[in-house]
C-alpha cells in the first residue's frame, strides 16, 4: 500500500483541529460557554475538565488547528497577540537575555522595553536582516525573537542561518509569524521552537476578533506552555476561539488574493512620479528580494511607501482614500492604511524611528481582498490630491 499523501494547506486550513461532532455531526464545535464543570466526586472531573480557563474544547479546537498548520506539536491561544507574547515572557527568568529584531511590532517593543525589563530580563535590538548578527550571536543568548517580515518595514529575517545560529548558542527562537502566516511560511518546519501570532490579524481575516497564539515544535514544552497559560489566565474566550477558527477556515484562499492584489498595488505604486520609494518583499527592488523567493511562497499582503514629501502629505494621502480606512492593525479582508510613526509605532522612541527608517511620511497599506483594480484607482485618487 502506498503512503497516503499529506493533505495540503488548502485542505488542512479548513479540517484541521476538529472531527464532525460524534454525537451531532457538527462540522463546526459548538461554542462552549461554560465556566465551570460538574464534578462526580470531589477531585473527579469527567474526562478531566475541571476550569474553563485550563480547558475549554472550542479553544482546544482552535489551538490543535493552528498547531497543525504550523507544523507544531502543539498550540495555545490567547486574548490577544500581545498576551501570547507576555506568556512567552513569563516562561523566562531574571537575567535572562533575549536578542531580537530592531524593527518589531511597536506594542512588543513596548513590552520588552516598559515590562520585561522591570523583571529582569536584558533585550538586545539588533538588524535581524543582516546575516552577521548571526555570526555574533552573544553566547549567553536564551531567546531569539524574530519578526519576519518585520513591521513596519518588512525587512526579512534570513530563518536558516538565524535558527542554526541560536540554536548553536543553546537559545530557543522565536518567530512572530503575523505577517506571513503559515500559508507562506512555516519557520517550524525549518526548526525554529515557537510561533507567535497575533490572530487578530489574517488568522482570523474579518477584522472582528483581537486574539493570539504560542505555537511549539516539540511536544516536551506543552506542560510548561500549558501551565504559564493557565497560571497567568491569559486565555481567549470561547466565543472569541470560535470566530478565530471561523476565519481560519479561509486563510488559504484569502492569502493568495492579498498577495495578488499586494503585488499590484506595489507595481503600480512604484511607477507613480509621486512615489519616492515601495518596499514590498514580491518585487525585485526589495533588497532581499532573494531570500524571499526562497523562504516564502509569495509576498505577502503589506506594502509601504514614501510619498514625495514628508508627514502632511502623507496624512492628505491617508485621508484621500475611499476603499482604505484609515486604522491600525492589518490582516482583514478589508483594505486598511495607517502612518506608523504617528499611530502603531508611536511608543517607539522618534530618534529610533528616525534610525531604523520610520520616517514621519511613511505610509503602510494592509491591501485587502477587494478587486485589485479598484485599490489602484483608489491610490491613484488620493496621490493626485498632494
Ligand atoms: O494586537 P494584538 O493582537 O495584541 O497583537 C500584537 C501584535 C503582535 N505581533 C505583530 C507582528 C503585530 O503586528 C501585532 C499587532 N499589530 C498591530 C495592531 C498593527 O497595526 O501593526
Amino acid at each position: 500500500m502506498s503512503t497516503p499523501k499529506k493533505p495540503g494547506f488548502g485542505t488542512l486550513a479548513v479540517h484541521a483541529g476538529w472531527e464532525p461532532e460524534e454525537k451531532t455531526g457538527a462540522v463546526m464545535p459548538p461554542i462552549y460557554m461554560t465556566s465551570t464543570y460538574v464534578q462526580d466526586a470531589p477531585g473527579q472531573p469527567r474526562e478531566g475538565f475541571e476550569y474553563s480557563r485550563t480547558q475549554n474544547i472550542t479553544r482546544f479546537a482552535l489551538q490543535d488547528a493552528l498547531a497543525t498548520l504550523e507544523g507544531g506539536a502543539c498550540g495555545f491561544t490567547f486574548t490577544s497577540g500581545m498576551a501570547a507574547i507576555t506568556t512567552l515572557l513569563l516562561t523566562l527568568k531574571p537575567g535572562d537575555r533575549i536578542v531580537c529584531g530592531d524593527d518589531l511590532y511597536g506594542g512588543t517593543y513596548r513590552l520588552f522595553t516598559k515590562v520585561g525589563e522591570r523583571f529582569g530580563l536584558r533585550f538586545d535590538f539588533v538588524d535581524t536582516s543582516d546575516p552577521m548578527t548571526f555570526e555574533n550571536l552573544p553566547e549567553d543568548t536564551t531567546l531569539l525573537y524574530l519578526e519576519t517580515p518585520s513591521n513596519p518595514l518588512l525587512k526579512l529575517v534570513p530563518l536558516e542561518l538565524a535558527i542554526a545560529a541560536g540554536h548553536r548558542v543553546g537559545a530557543d527562537v522565536c518567530v512572530d509569524n503575523t505577517f506571513a502566516t503559515p500559508a507562506l511560511q512555516q519557520p517550524l518546519t525549518l526548526g525554529a521552537d515557537f510561533i507567535i501570532h497575533s490572530t487578530t490579524k489574517y488568522i482570523a481575516g474579518h477584522s472582528d476578533v483581537v486574539g493570539g497564539a504560542l505555537i511549539a515544535r516539540e511536544e516536551s514544552r506543552k506542560e510548561d506552555l500549558w501551565f504559564h497559560q493557565n497560571s497567568a489566565g491569559t486565555v481567549n474566550s470561547p466565543f472569541d476561539a470560535f470566530l478565530t477558527l471561523r476565519g481560519l477556515r479561509t486563510l488559504a484562499l484569502r492569502m493568495d488574493r492579498h498577495c495578488q492584489n499586494a503585488l499590484q498595488v506595489a507595481k503600480a505604486l512604484e511607477a507613480h512620479p509621486k512615489v519616492t520609494k515601495v518596499i514590498y518583499p514580491g518585487l525585485p527592488s526589495h533588497p532581499q528580494h532573494e531570500l524571499a523567493s526562497t523562504q516564502m511562497s509569495a509576498g505577502g499582503g503589506m506594502v509601504c511607501f514614501e510619498i514625495d514629501g514628508g508627514a502632511d502629505e502623507a496624512a492628505t494621502v491617508v485621508q484621500s482614500l475611499k476603499f482604505f480606512a484609515l486604522a491600525e492593525s492589518l490582516g482583514g479582508v478589508e483594505s486598511l492604511v495607517e502612518l506608523p510613526a504617528p499611530m502603531t509605532h508611536a511608543s517607539i522612541p522618534a530618534e529610533t524611528r528616525a534610525a531604523l527608517g520610520i520616517t514621519d511620511g511613511l505610509v503602510r497599506l494592509s491591501v485587502g481582498i477587494e478587486d485589485g483594480d479598484d485599490l489602484v484607482a483608489d491610490l491613484e485618487q488620493a496621490l493626485a490630491q498632494i
